[in-house]
C-alpha cells in the first residue's frame, strides 16, 4: 500500500464530506487520502477555521489538497476529480444524456443538503428570538419538493446506479436523519424510504455514518 498522496478536510457529520468518503469507499482510493479534522468542531460560518481557509478561501468543507499542493473544492469538483483516478466503471457518466440526468439528480441531492444545513445554522448558531420562521419554512419547503419529485420520478434511476446521482440522495437522506428528524421525510416517501434503507447496508453507507 503506498502512502496517502492527497488531504481531504473533513468532518463525520457534514453530507458533502460523506459523498466524498463514499465515492473513495466505492472505488476503492481510501488509502489515498488523509483526513485533516478541523480545529473546530464542526467548522461553521461563524467559526471559521484559520488552515482551512489558507486552501479554501471560502472556509467550507470539503476541500482536497493534493499531492502537488493544489487544492480542490467544491463536493462536486472533487467527485468529479477522484473519479476520474480509478478504473472501474465511472460514477459520473463521461457523456450523453444521462450524464446531464444523473449531475441534476446529484445537484438535486445537493440542494436538499444545502437547505438543511442552512436551516442547521439557523437554528444551532442564532439566538431563537432572532430566528426568521418564513424563511425557515421557505427552506423545508424546498426540501419536501425535491424530495417529492425524487419520490415520484427517481427512484427506477437510484435503483439502477449506485453512483454520483445515488450517492448525493442517500447522503442527502442520512443527513435528515442527523440533523431534521422531525421533517418525518419517510411518512410521504415510501419508495425512496426503501430504497434508502437498502443502500444504507453498503459498506461505503455504514463506514461514514454521520457522527456529531
Ligand atoms: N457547495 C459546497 C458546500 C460545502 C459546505 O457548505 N460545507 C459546510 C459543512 S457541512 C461548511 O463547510 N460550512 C462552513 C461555512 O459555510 O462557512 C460543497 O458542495 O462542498
Amino acid at each position: 500500500m503506498s502512502a496517502p498522496s492527497m488531504t481531504l478536510f473533513h468532518n463525520p457529520a457534514s453530507p458533502y464530506v460523506r459523498k466524498v468518503m463514499v465515492l473513495l469507499h466505492e472505488t476503492g482510493q481510501l488509502d489515498r487520502v488523509t483526513l485533516q479534522h478541523s480545529q473546530l468542531s464542526p467548522v461553521s460560518p461563524v467559526s471559521p477555521d484559520a488552515a482551512l481557509n489558507q486552501d479554501n478561501p471560502l472556509g467550507k468543507i470539503p476541500a482536497l489538497r493534493l499531492a502537488d499542493g493544489n487544492v480542490l473544492y467544491d463536493s462536486r469538483v472533487i467527485l468529479d476529480y477522484l473519479d476520474q483516478q480509478h478504473v472501474g466503471n465511472p460514477l459520473i457518466p463521461r457523456e450523453g444524456s444521462a450524464r446531464w440526468r444523473r449531475l441534476t439528480l446529484a445537484a438535486l441531492a445537493d440542494g436538499i443538503m444545502d437547505a438543511s444545513v442552512t436551516i442547521r445554522y439557523e437554528l444551532a448558531l442564532r439566538a431563537p428570538d432572532k430566528h426568521w420562521d418564513q424563511w425557515l419554512d421557505a427552506q423545508r419547503d424546498k426540501i419536501r419538493r425535491a424530495l417529492a419529485v425524487l419520490e415520484a420520478d427517481a427512484i427506477a434511476e437510484l435503483t439502477s446506479h449506485f453512483d454520483i446521482a445515488a450517492i448525493s440522495v442517500a447522503c442527502a437522506l442520512g443527513y435528515l436523519d442527523l440533523r431534521h428528524p422531525d421533517l418525518n421525510w419517510r411518512d410521504a416517501h415510501p419508495q425512496l424510504s426503501a430504497w434508502y434503507a437498502h443502500v444504507s447496508q453498503r459498506p461505503s453507507m455504514l463506514a461514514t455514518v454521520p457522527k456529531v
